[in-house]
């Protein structure tokens, strides 16, 4: 039977699960206990998440956790970056979160701009230019009336934990998402603060992952059946954090592409590169766990699949992935494709039509059946893959000798060879559950189930893995 047992709350764009997690002579061995959906949700005021919902989920999944394993000592929550939620002064929920979809931050944009200069802003954060950042998000918020009432700002898996321990924090991977960290000092701006419109009052201290934050409260204990000692320890909040710590590289020189509804391309750095040729490529400086920096670019990802899927059905024209994946490996390679990060497919609805649009606009051929989309979709992200590892390979003069994939798309393999192919590097695909096992690993070594660096970690996630080598095809 195996020895203490640790949870992972891991929630995405798409949905949730809560995983089992335990060490067991060298190897990392997982469980899921729950999954559930997620999914933005068009309301009358704007794109929102129901996070009442994903905390009953957590509770359901928590309950099953105990149920199965009766020895968990400590549980852990990820998710998406750069939304939070609004806690008035007597610390509740003030309304559902904004969905970082939501186009309302447009004009706030342009007033950061104004108050601070975008090469400043990138000096202090090294934050990749993306409009959603919580910064505009924030700024966005002021012209709306519960910012008035609003005492306390908590990043979602923040929020998640508050209702969970009573206790309020953050971690550095998740507020490095914000605009408002710096990323030398690794805490708060005082001058971003500022130029946010942000009293200092209203965020939690800055803790390193691997921190205790508290236990869960009598009522959670009570509802969940969870042992009455079990902890919240704080990891890489921020799922690419955790899924970057579980990146199952046993030699240095790796490149990295987390690929889900994002893909989250590039390297590891010892420190961040704020230069103005990194500005000008826009990477990202991220915090990791370890003090480690995430430098890397937020690439367009599955989401314009997952849309496009989505978009066919409401059209009464169901089609099966596997199907559609078989179909587009056989055409040709070389057709269309379109800039996957580009804004215009960061919202949802009408996917395959804007695709389209794109290509027109950019004088190349239409996509026409659901294969071709797929392929033209597939096609875009292994050449934007390959833009930004040999980028990143140049700006932090780095040399990246192999791809990791890890996340949903390592299970794409078409997607991982069009990637090997157009990277001319092997990839290496999995796991699928980087993310949660980041996670759990973050909280094995901080209850002293396992030790070391991250170094030392990842060759335990690569010994628990099934992992597949594509060679990048002779060209
Ligand atoms: C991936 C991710 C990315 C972030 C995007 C929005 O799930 O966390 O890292 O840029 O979602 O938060």
């Amino acid at each position: 039977s195996p020895g203490p047992v640790f949870g992972a709350v891991d929630i995405g764009a798409s949905g949730g699960r809560v995983i089992a997690g335990w060490i067991d002579d060298g190897t990392i061995h997982t469980d899921v206990v729950h999954r559930f959906g997620n999914g933005p949700s068009e309301t009358a005021d704007g794109l929102r998440w129901d996070i009442r919902g994903l905390y009953a989920e957590v509770i359901t999944g928590l309950g099953r956790l105990a149920e199965c394993y009766p020895r968990v000592i400590s549980i852990g929550i990820d998710t998406w970056a750069v939304d939070y939620g609004l806690l008035d002064a007597a610390g509740e929920l003030i309304e559902d979160p904004h969905c970082y979809r939501d186009p309302r931050t447009e004009a706030a944009v342009d007033t950061v701009h104004d108050r601070i200069d975008p090469a400043a802003l990138y000096a202090i954060t090294g934050l990749q230019f993306l409009p959603f950042n919580t910064i505009y998000q924030l700024v966005a918020e002021q012209s709306c009336p519960a910012w008035e009432r609003a005492a306390t700002i908590l990043m979602l898996p923040d929020l998640l934990a508050y209702w969970l321990t009573g206790e309020q924090g953050t971690d550095v991977t998740n507020a490095s998402s914000t605009a408002l960290l710096d990323a030398t000092a690794r805490d708060w701006s005082a001058e971003l603060l500022k130029v946010a419109g942000v009293d200092p009052g209203m965020l939690p201290a800055v803790q390193a992952a691997g921190t205790i934050r508290g236990p869960l409260s009598a009522e959670v204990i009570k509802q969940t059946g969870l042992p009455a000692e079990t902890v919240l320890t704080s990891v890489g909040s921020h799922d690419t954090a955790s899924a970057v710590a579980a990146v199952p590289a046993t030699e240095p020189n790796f490149g990295y592409i987390s690929s889900g509804t994002w893909s989250l391309v590039g390297i590891e750095t010892p420190e961040p590169i704020l230069t103005e040729d990194s500005r000008a490529a826009n990477f990202t400086n991220e915090g990791g766990v370890d003090r480690r920096i995430r430098y890397l670019r937020n690439e367009g990802g599955l989401w314009l699949l997952q849309e496009s899927l989505r978009q066919w059905q409401l059209d009464g024209t169901d089609h099966d992935l596997d199907q559609l994946l078989a179909e587009a490996a056989t055409l040709a390679a070389g057709g269309p494709t379109v800039d996957v990060g580009a804004d215009e497919f960061i919202a949802p609805g009408g996917m395959p039509e804007r695709i389209a649009a794109a290509c027109r606009r950019d004088g190349r051929p239409e996509p026409r059946t659901a294969a071709e989309f797929t392929r033209c979709i597939l096609d875009s992200l292994a050449i934007a893959y390959d833009a930004t590892v040999q980028a990143a390979e140049q700006l932090a003069g780095q040399p990246i000798e192999r791809v990791h994939v890890v996340g949903g798309g390592s299970q794409n393999a078409l997607l991982c060879q069009l990637t090997a192919d157009a990277t001319g590097r092997p990839v290496i695909a999995g796991p699928v559950e980087a993310t949660a096992l980041g996670n759990l690993l973050v909280q094995a070594r901080a209850h002293g189930a396992v030790a070391g660096a991250l170094e030392d970690l990842r060759p335990i996630v690569a010994a628990s893995s099934t992992l597949t080598r594509y060679e990048p095809a002779a060209s």
